[in-house]
């Protein structure tokens, strides 16, 4: 599993758009948002690289953290 800090969620709303958005990565499965931390875990079957996941991340208007 790989986590990642997402600055930017609010709500269900927000976890459900930052799911569905990794999931349409090639390679990212099982994803679950942590509201309350700002994080999302997720399994890979591939090496994803962080820069596709930024990119999606940012398309729906969050910002993926340092
Ligand atoms: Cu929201």
């Amino acid at each position: 599993m790989a986590t990642v800090k997402i600055n930017g969620m609010r709500c269900a709303h927000c976890s459900g758009s930052v799911t569905k958005a990794l999931e349409s990565i090639d390679g990212i499965s099982n994803v679950k948002v942590d509201l309350d931390k700002g994080e999302a875990t997720y399994a890979e079957s591939r090496a994803v690289p962080l820069a596709s996941i930024r990119d999606a991340i940012s398309k729906i208007g969050f910002e993926v953290a340092e």
